[in-house]
């Protein structure tokens, strides 16, 4: 049996009851009978790659109501130009930009509009800094449903906010930040306007944790030493190292990776906590970051993500917006992968944590790129120098003899 239990309590929830939170106020997550789960390496074998792949470690079970746009199956880059850069053995980048509106949140939302699907639900909503809306706007319009995002006034790169206008969501502006507007759909949700999509909602990360399977899948079943993920929301990483664990249950994998998270300098609640040694943050008040994506103060998954660090002997860190831009540009300029700030943190990171001899060059690495480079053009275009005006040939060569 497929249930929602509370991470803090215990208490069991029934798949179809429309519960965010525990009424101990803990965090829910989805758990499955593991034990009796028939699984093996061929099992997967001849089927479709990406996220359904993996169903038996998903909670949707009616193939009819699977809302999907092929997502996952992202390319996995060995970076020999940065290894050599870096000076680290084995090196690589899991691309989530290749997803279908361009992040990892199109994972968790096949799997969160599938299940809301199977409820018949008619509204879906979400707070979001941009990637949550474009993924959310896109999967519940192929599903019908009517949606409704929240976006922080004048924080939105415009590829997201494009893109969230262009699939017909209803799109408000809050005059705040990210967390306030969570707290206010979360507010709508409870009062049953909506069905809630943030990844409070623990179906969401049961899509995001194939990122864990399909990497150790892409690794020949040799699992990395370490995933170094950014950290908004704090989803993410929980829901692969979720991932990686059950896995390592079944018998698929018999090693687990040192779960990283990397946070930007303005917005880093989990980093303090962790160098504190806590279980729990304190929120952060004020979040500023060119890293747009991953501007939040008071992240609802901040249990999740540090136990997954605790438990995995992993690491937190921060970066700053001048290490995020410069690492941006390093991937795409001696890689030819182009991604957004937030997403380039994983590589900021990696180099601050390798020069902090928090980690060893002998491991085996995998940085997750959680988006695409076009959803922030303006991040990109003020990172570099103007196109130079040219008027006819003679203009040309002499720009091309200096
Ligand atoms: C590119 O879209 O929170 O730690 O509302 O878009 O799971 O929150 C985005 C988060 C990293 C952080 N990289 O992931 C939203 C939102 C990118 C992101 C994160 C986000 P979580």
């Amino acid at each position: 049996m497929i249930k929602q239990k509370c991470i803090e309590c215990g208490k069991e929830y029934n798949v179809d009851e429309i519960v965010y939170n525990c009424e101990c106020g803990g965090l829910l997550e989805i758990v499955y009978d593991l034990e009796n789960l028939e699984v093996s390496r061929e099992t997967f074998k001849n089927r479709e790659f990406g996220v359904w792949r993996y169903k038996e470690f998903l909670p949707v079970k009616d193939e009819n109501k699977i809302i999907s746009l092929k997502e996952g199956n992202t390319p996995l880059y060995r970076c020999k130009n940065l290894e050599e850069i870096f000076g680290v053995k084995e090196l690589y980048v899991k691309h989530e930009g290749a997803n279908p509106t361009g992040s990892f949140k199109d994972r968790g939302m096949t799997v969160g509009v599938s299940l809301a699907n199977t409820l018949n639900i008619k509204s879906v909503g979400c707070a979001s800094t941009g990637n949550t809306s474009a993924s959310l706007a896109a999967y519940s319009a192929k599903a019908g449903m009517n949606c409704i995002v929240l976006l922080p006034e004048g924080k939105v790169a415009l590829g997201k906010l494009a893109q969230a206008m262009f699939y017909g969501a209803k799109v408000l502006e809050v005059m705040g930040n990210f967390d306030y507007a969570l707290e206010m759909v979360r507010e709508l949700a409870n009062k049953k306007y909506v069905y809630l999509l943030n990844s409070v909602n623990p179906f969401r990360l049961e899509g995001q944790k194939t990122i864990g399977f399909e990497i150790a899948e892409q690794l020949n079943w040799d699992v990395p030493d370490r995933v170094i993920v950014p950290v908004g929301n704090a989803g993410n990483i929980s829901a692969i190292w979720k991932g990686f664990k059950e896995f390592y249950k079944t018998g698929l994998i018999d090693s687990l990776p040192k779960m990283t998270g990397i946070q930007a300098e303005g917005a880093n609640p989990i980093v303090r906590a962790f160098k504190k040694g806590k279980e729990d943050i304190e929120p952060y008040p004020n979040p500023e970051t060119v890293a747009t994506a991953i501007r939040i103060g008071n992240p609802v998954n901040a249990k999740k993500a540090l136990r997954a660090i605790y438990e995995s002997k992993g690491y937190a860190e921060d970066v700053s917006d001048e290490e995020i831009l410069n690492a941006q540009k390093l991937l795409a300029r001696k890689e030819g992968i182009f991604v957004e700030p937030a997403s380039a943190s994983s590589i900021a990171g990696l180099k601050k944590l390798l020069e902090e001899g928090i980690i060893d060059k002998d491991e085996k690495i995998v940085c997750i790129t959680t988006g695409h480079g076009l959803k922030d053009p303006d991040a990109a275009i003020r990172a570099c120098e103007k196109p130079i005006k040219v008027k006819n040939i003679d203009d040309i060569l002499k720009i091309i003899s200096n």
